[in-house]
């Protein structure tokens, strides 16, 4: 894999011929899609963060200096920028300018810590980093310096606020012409939710990505009237693009960051900007419903909310109406590509016991036993998908890639579902070992190589066990080498590797023996399972 390369994105030419035609893809970058949107309503208001108003015109034109001043650091049209931007009004000049300048960021998320970041760095190739100084009593600026200490080409820090010897963010600059941006190039970067093993970048075009929240906007219902809350981190594909606050801008209408999405800090919002539309992961959006009960704010603006990232009990589903006094959209989907979704004026049944179906006509759903052949309807399967916004590939991937896509470039999601009538989807669980822990995807592989590194650790195994308010919890069985450590002091070493918050086991078990590795060669599923079954029946 040569890390220099920008990254690529390719479906064959007459798939691709044939989403132009119809449409999908319109041939519009993100910084025509700005301009454009600036130049129709300049002063109309786009985004809120904090005290921040930033109007389209505003946007653009600080998009445009911020664009300019990335390429005066030496960074040339191509090169990968990390942004580890958390929810403020900063976000979006940061993101357009380097949009602009033809630059693809690679987007982490806030709670991700030094070797998460020196891995995004190693593998994109990235050349720089863009940071807000600090969130919640964090401070990114010694992170981002550790981080570039240890991958030197990390060479430029930039920082939204006090920059304290870093690069400035107001102060880049510039003027002239900025290089002309080919929609069918990368955009950006995702962070893959990590399955197997480490994460994984994600390269998505401007085509195939503005077709996704264009099109999810419309599901929506989005127009210039709406505002969108944005309450789970921005950097994550959910927020970002279903329709997120891409599609919300693609409407014209306006984003609200939200610093958090606690519902002290939310509601209050909902109150002040007159919200419509938010999207939230189950658990927070149970604990949504709780705290309505007696709010002494009015969210009576609020006509959509959507929940989506992890599985939604139907009992939950059901209560989101009476709670909320608005309507539930179940979204399911994927920073791979594929979003579903239940459509505002879909009847209750369907709301509440589905996860939705495909934004697109052109979304190839299949539906396959573990011998690869497709399930009648109603039947559950291994959901595999192609399309027009989906990838065929990761970045400087082959391995993954030989695993995760067929050779006729269906990606495997993992994911295990039943179609139903209408072309409804029900997910049932998930063939690979991950843990769904409140949305955020943990690989069982990449937390067990930590433990490993731990003295008094003979072998480890992540599983995931059900949560009644996680959804899922990580529990980390761990055979000790000789005396066995304390779990506090398991979960105080993880913290210590440089991972986010979220990764650190929530429970650690002991155990004298893994009994299958005696067998031989027995997988590592295999184990995770019987290690699972063992504990939730002694539970
Ligand atoms: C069950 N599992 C779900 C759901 C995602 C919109 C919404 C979510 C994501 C996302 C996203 C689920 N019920 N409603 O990118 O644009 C699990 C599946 C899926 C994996 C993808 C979007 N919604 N999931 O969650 O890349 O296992 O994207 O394959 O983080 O989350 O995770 P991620």
């Amino acid at each position: 894999a040569d890390e220099s390369q920008p990254p690529r994105q390719t479906w064959p030419e007459d798939f691709a011929r044939r989403y132009r035609e119809k449409g999908y893809w319109a041939g519009e970058s993100f910084g025509d899609m700005l301009r454009r949107l600036a130049e129709a309503h300049p002063d109309r208001i786009a985004v809120v963060g904090g005290e921040t108003r930033l109007s389209y015109g505003d946007l653009l034109a600080q998009a445009e200096r911020a664009a300019h001043g990335f390429l005066g650091l030496g960074l040339a049209p191509g090169d990968r920028v990390i942004v580890q931007i958390p929810n403020i009004a900063g976000f979006f000049p940061a993101v357009f300018g380097l949009f602009l300048a033809g630059l693809i960021p690679v987007y982490a998320l806030p709670a991700h810590r030094q070797t998460e970041l020196a891995h995004f760095a190693r593998r994109s190739g990235a050349k720089a980093l863009v940071v807000a100084d600090r969130l919640d009593g964090f401070d990114y600026r010694p992170l981002a310096r550790m981080v570039r200490d240890e991958v030197p080409e990390l060479r430029h820090l930039v920082v939204i606020g006090q920059a304290e010897g870093l690069i400035p963010f107001d102060s880049l600059q510039g003027s002239g012409p900025l290089p002309r941006v080919d929609a069918s190039s990368v955009a950006f970067m995702q962070i893959s939710g990590g399955t197997t093993g480490l994460s994984k970048l994600i390269p998505r075009t401007h085509d195939d990505y503005i077709y996704s929240f264009r099109e999810s906007a419309a599901i929506c219902g989005l127009d210039e009237g709406s505002v969108y809350l944005c309450a789970l981190p921005a950097a994550h594909n959910f927020p970002m693009s279903s329709p997120g606050v891409f599609g919300t801008l693609a409407a014209g209408g306006r984003v609200v960051m939200s610093p958090n999405p606690t519902p002290a800090t939310a509601f209050a919002l909902i109150e002040r900007e007159r919200v419509t539309i938010t999207g939230l992961v189950p658990p927070l959006a149970l604990l949504w419903m709780q705290a309505a009960a007696n709010t002494p704010h009015d969210l009576s603006s609020l006509k959509i909310l959507q929940v989506g990232g992890a599985k939604f009990t139907p009992e939950a589903a059901a209560r989101v109406k009476p709670a909320l006094g608005c309507t539930l959209q179940q979204v399911f989907g994927m920073a791979e590509g594929l979003v579903n979704y239940t459509r505002p004026d879909d009847p209750e049944d369907i709301i509440v016991n589905t996860q939705g179906r495909p934004i697109s006509g052109d979304d190839e759903v299949l539906i396959l036993d573990d011998s690869g052949q497709p399930v009648p309807d109603g039947t559950p399967g291994h959901l595999l998908t192609r399309g027009p916004y989906t990838i065929r590939a990761y970045h400087n991937e082959p391995a993954a890639n030989a695993r995760s896509f067929t050779p006729d470039g269906f990606y495997r999601t993992g994911d295990i579902v039943k179609r139903l009538p209408g072309g409804y989807l029900s997910v049932q669980g998930r063939a690979g070992d991950h843990i769904n822990r409140a949305g955020e995807k943990i690989s069982a592989e990449e937390i067990e190589d930590h433990l490993l590194a731990h003295p008094a650790v003979f072998d480890a195994a992540v599983v995931s066990i059900p949560d009644a308010f996680l959804g899922e919890r990580s529990c980390a069985f761990i055979v000790p080498k000789g005396e066995k450590p304390k779990p506090v002091e398991i979960k105080a070493f993880m913290r210590g590797r440089g991972l986010a918050e979220f990764k650190v086991p929530d429970q650690v078990v002991f155990v004298t023996e893994f009994a299958t590795t005696a067998v031989g060669k027995v997988s590592r599923n295999t184990l995770r399972a019987e290690l699972r079954a063992r504990y939730l029946e002694e539970e």
